[in-house]
């Protein structure tokens, strides 16, 4: 019986522990997160699927300044996200999405594609700039 209790115990734990971690984005994300071995829902197949629209985000990076700022864009689960870089230094889109994807981009124009394979709300870092640049709504 003792050991039912200590389960659910245990479990609201763990969900404590991973709000914490979304809450806090990525800069308290050293280490301990690695043993998400159940995660990794590749991609199903290169299915003929290849003319979806999914949705496109156009990305202006100015030094530190990024646009957008932090702002809530809606993608659906398994569908393309489009980013559309245009950026007077070269740096990093960091996707917090499990797993994580990490876009580096160059100096100029770049075109970027993520694909998120569950619901929730992602968010786009650039970090060098330090800030979120979108959030994906995913559902
Ligand atoms: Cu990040």
């Amino acid at each position: 019986m003792s050991t039912t209790v200590l389960n659910a115990r245990t479990r609201t734990a763990a969900v404590l522990v991973t709000t914490g971690l979304l809450l806090a984005g990525c800069s308290s994300s050293n280490g301990t997160a690695s043993s998400t071995g159940s995660a990794s829902a590749g991609p199903s197949a290169g299915s003929s699927a290849t003319s979806r629209p999914g949705t496109t985000i156009a990305v202006t990076v100015r030094g530190n300044t990024v646009t957008p700022n932090g702002e809530r864009v809606k993608a659906s689960v398994g569908d393309p996200v489009t980013l559309v870089v245009d950026a007077d230094r070269a740096g990093e889109l960091h996707v917090h999405s499990t797993p994580e994807q990490e876009l580096a981009y160059p100096k100029g124009r770049t075109t970027l594609r993520v694909t998120v394979d569950k619901p929730g709300i992602v968010d786009v870092e650039d970090h060098v700039a330090d800030v979120v640049v979108v959030q994906l709504e995913v559902s």
